[in-house]
């Protein structure tokens, strides 16, 4: 058995707030004792052990017959809760100091501390949620935009787990027609039972692998380098985009050396905009790395704003190949003395060009999904949808019997891809990167 679902029997228990002070901070168990655990470090007019789910208790928090601190204890008896099992919540004051010491007197009365995502993937094995919803849970919990929160929502309310069940409904049909004519071929089984569901599953998982980029995008954020001679203008576009003095700019080549991020947000996104050394040859040697490491962030991108100076002849940029770039002629405030229809002219100074330029980011890193629609939101999601969608192609131009054998492993990874039918690894990866208490 693999750690990740080894001793889930036992009783586990997190503070499941943010580290820091706050009004409230909450320790969560989780388990077949979790309400004894509960006994043991609160006390009130009621024991949470005898209370009935759903209420709330309130009392003192209690460590080695000092009082840590006064709050409530809410308790939830399996299977009415988030993991299905008894589970009570303390909330005391948020301090970390009192949060601590509560966590602490919990695992002396028994519990063990949980695993990152531990609280999630309970919910997952008591059938709670698809891990499409697990998944969605974790994007909920770090959405800092309106649109990845708003894909976070769609996803745990089981919306993209009901597109992929369309879809392999869609398969099962096909393949199901496909046997019956392998094994009673004088039958006959019609076309629309057939080609039909299956050119519609190609369909859907071509529409639903467009979705990822803007899923990805949407809950975890893009990094946007901004690339060019020295001079070109990126530390003032820098500036301009998001809207305050962050990078030094001066009209002396070579300024910025190290590199320097800032976050804004764009169209729902959480964008990182990454200013970078002006690239060209030079002999100064903590420049020269600048100028290496400016290529290297490039090279990591999701996405590569190049900038040209528009008012001096224009010299041709060596940039790695292969990245998704939008080309900006700046300045554009001082006259160009060169004309290209595929680049965008801005001007920091002005404000020229920055809705446009807006527009288009936007453009690229979302494209034109649909937004009321559940989208891919992780790698492992699109991965998943990109090798079933390989063999649903597959099928396509195969004959029946090869076809078949397509369809089930495309059928075997969109039910890993729900997690009806999942292996232990996958869960490691998909549980392993939440945060503790969740
Ligand atoms: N007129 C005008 N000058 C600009 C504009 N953007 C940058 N500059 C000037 O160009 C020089 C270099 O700018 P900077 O942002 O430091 O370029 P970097 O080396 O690419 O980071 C500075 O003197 C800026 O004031 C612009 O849009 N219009
Ligand atoms: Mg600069």
């Amino acid at each position: 058995m693999s750690s990740r679902t080894a001793g889930l029997s036992d009783t586990i228990s997190a503070i499941a707030t943010a580290p820091g002070s706050a009004g409230v901070g909450i320790v969560r168990i989780s388990g077949p004792q979790a309400l004894q655990v509960a006994d043991a470090v609160f006390v009130g007019r009621r024991k949470p052990s005898s209370a009935a789910g759903g209420r709330f208790l309130y009392g003192q928090f209690v460590a080695g017959g000092e009082v840590l601190d006064d709050g409530l204890c809410l308790v939830f008896r399996g299977p009415h809760s988030y993991t299905g099992e008894d589970v009570a919540e303390l909330q005391s004051h948020g301090s970390p100091a009192v949060l601590a010491a509560l966590l602490a007197s919990t695992l002396v009365a028994g519990a063990r501390l949980a695993r990152a995502g531990e609280f999630t993937l309970r919910a997952y094995l008591a059938g709670r949620l698809d891990l499409t919803q697990a998944e969605a849970v974790m994007n909920l919990v770090q959405a800092h935009t309106d649109t990845g929160r708003r894909q976070a929502t769609l996803g745990l309310s089981g919306a993209l787990g009901e597109r992929i069940a369309g879809i392999a409904a869609d398969l099962t049909r096909t393949l199901a027609a496909l046997v019956a004519m392998l094994d009673y071929p004088e039958e006959g089984v019609p076309e629309e039972e057939r080609i039909q569901p299956l050119e519609r599953a190609h369909h859907n998982l071509q529409a639903l692998l467009a979705t990822a980029r803007a899923g990805m995008v949407a809950s975890r954020g893009a990094r946007l380098a901004l690339l060019g001679k020295p001079n070109a203008g990126k530390s003032s576009l820098l500036n301009a985009l998001l809207g305050y003095e962050r990078s030094i700019v001066t009209p002396i080549a070579g300024t910025t050396r190290d590199y320097l991020e800032a976050q804004l947000e764009l169209a729902g996104v959480p964008i990182t905009l990454v200013d970078t050394a002006g690239l060209r040859d030079t002999s100064d040697h903590i420049e020269a790395q600048g100028v290496k490491q400016a290529l290297h962030l490039a090279q990591n991108a999701d996405l590569v704003l190049t900038l040209e100076d528009g008012h001096l002849p224009r010299e041709p940029l060596d940039l790695p190949a292969g990245i998704p770039t939008l080309r900006l002629q700046t300045k554009s405030d001082l006259g160009t003395v060169w004309h290209d229809p595929e680049v965008l002219p801005v001007s920091a100074a002005t404000g020229e060009g920055l809705p446009q330029l807006r527009e288009r980011i936007a453009a690229v890193l979302l494209g034109n999904v649909a937004r009321g629609e559940a989208w891919l939101t992780t790698e492992r999601q699109a991965d998943a949808v990109r090798r079933a969608s390989t063999h649903v192609s597959a099928a396509l131009s195969l004959p029946d019997d090869l076809a078949a054998f397509e369809l089930e492993q495309a059928l075997h990874i969109l039910s890993e891809l729900t997690g009806r039918d999942v292996k232990e690894d996958v869960l490691d990866a998909v549980f392993s990167n939440f945060c503790v208490g969740k």
